[in-house]
């Protein structure tokens, strides 16, 4: 991808170190912590955000603030073709059919939300049934307990094989039968780096008249996401975990489906007509925008999108497979360590640049906060996936989680960090 350099690598496994020609975008980088050069592993929490977003961003400020959609002069115009402009680039980057598909929202929980309380209460029964899986992050599980509560609905869930962190499909059929509505999964997990199958799971879906969600949180900046090419009904996703701001994400729907559905909240934008008796809701996507929106956010997923576009989907993916490889290579040589998912290669459809491990005697937050003492930055906990914490029988997992700009140096330096800590905690 890009030509080597001399430096022999430190581990026997690890690839011939690279020049990264992005990481230059990223100013946050270049800063060292606790005496080190930070090395960031926790792009599955918030990815760092380069300076043509914060620029997007800061001009949106300095040259065009107002609101959209409300005035007619100039700045209100520029504002809203900016606003309106970000939605066409995310509906282009999903495959969806128009920008009348995509809702901004405040990210991927919001997202889910959403679904679960417009599609959710207008459509399941006492008895129906929502099936998810046993790797969802609390976003993709909580929602719909709640929702199950109001309407009477029932959960089930799709199991998860062990450590090494697959989907068992077995009896997915008869899990998508008996009075099953609705099937919501997560793209890619973001303790175990799995990638399921989406268009698999969302065809098996639609043969059993079952509507499907995919979340798409870890998925959508980090390997090609096609909403057409998937099948699926609904995909959630988060800006900031794609090179974007905090606080803007969208929801895709399916046309036909949005449609039908009610709006969630009331207020300005969403409406064509108010009454003092009633009102009527606007087309969409507006039908499901209440209020003011994150319109400087919405510019700055724009400019990531158009960011993410320059490195390329399938970069990217193959960077976080190298790298996600090349970690668990070195760790599994630090010894002492369990690690969880799928081993790099074993899995046909692929791994994601996300590696959860255990060490032996030690709780992964003491882990993570003696790494950041070495400058490295990972994250240590449930991960929000408790459920499946408890099935695996950990507490807790010491989670490193790669971007692009991330360097095979960087998984030396991970290596050296948790060789330092296994040596502090055996009393070397
Ligand atoms: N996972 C992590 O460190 P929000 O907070 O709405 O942007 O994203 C929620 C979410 C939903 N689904 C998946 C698969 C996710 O990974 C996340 C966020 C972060 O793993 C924070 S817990």
């Amino acid at each position: 991808m890009v030509p080597p350099v001399s430096d022999p690598p430190q581990f026997p496994s690890m690839p011939r170190p690279s020049v990264n020609p992005w990481r230059a975008d990223f100013p946050v980088l270049d800063q060292e912590v606790n005496g080190r050069p930070l090395v960031y592993l926790d792009n599955a929490a918030t990815t760092q955000k380069p300076r043509q977003v914060i620029e997007a961003i800061s001009n949106y400020y300095l040259h065009d603030n107002s609101n959209v959609h409300r005035g007619i002069h100039t700045l209100s115009a520029r504002a809203t073709s900016g606003f309106e402009g970000a939605r066409e680039k995310v509906a282009r980057f999903l495959g969806a059919a128009g920008p009348q598909e995509i809702i901004f929202t405040r990210g991927t929980t919001e997202a889910i939300n959403l679904v679960a309380q417009s599609w959710g209460r207008a459509n399941l029964r006492p008895g129906d049934r929502i099936l998810l899986t046993e790797m969802e992050h609390h976003s993709n599980i909580v929602p719909w307990q709640m929702l199950c509560e109001r309407t009477g609905a029932r959960l089930a869930y799709v199991p998860v094989t062990g450590p090494e962190g697959l989907l068992d499909l077995s009896d997915l059929d008869t899990l998508l039968g008996g009075g099953t509505k609705f099937f919501a999964f997560t793209h890619t997990s973001n303790t175990l780096g799995t990638v399921n199958p989406a268009a698999d799971l969302c065809r098996r879906a639609r043969e059993a008249g079952v509507v499907s969600l995919v979340d798409a949180a870890q998925s959508a900046g980090h390997r090609p996401v096609d909403v057409r090419g998937i099948g699926c009904d609904f995909l959630v996703f988060s800006g900031h975990k794609m090179c974007g701001p905090t606080g803007i994400g969208a929801l895709y729907g399916r046309e036909s489906i949005l449609d039908a559905m009610p709006p969630w909240q009331g207020g300005g934008d969403m409406i064509s007509r108010v009454d003092y008796d009633k009102s009527r809701w606007n087309t969409l996507p507006h039908k499901f925008e209440a209020g003011t929106p994150d319109i400087a956010g919405a510019i700055g997923l724009g400019a990531a999108l158009d960011y993410l576009e320059t490195v390329g989907r399938e970069t990217i993916r193959d960077h976080d497979a190298m790298l996600a490889a090349a970690a668990w290579n070195v760790l599994r040589e630090v010894g002492g360590l369990t690690l969880l998912g799928p081993e790099p290669g074993l899995h046909p459809g692929g791994r994601a640049g996300v590696v959860s491990f255990v060490m032996d005697g030690v709780h992964a937050h003491d882990v993570v906060t003696l790494t950041d003492r070495c400058g490295v930055a990972l994250r240590g906990g449930h991960h929000c996936n408790q459920p499946l914490m408890k099935k695996l029988g950990y507490p807790a997992t010491s989670r490193a989680s790669f971007y692009f700009y991330n360097s095979v140096e960087e998984i030396t330096a991970l290596a050296d960090a948790i060789g330092e800590v296994r040596a502090f905690f055996s009393g070397h």
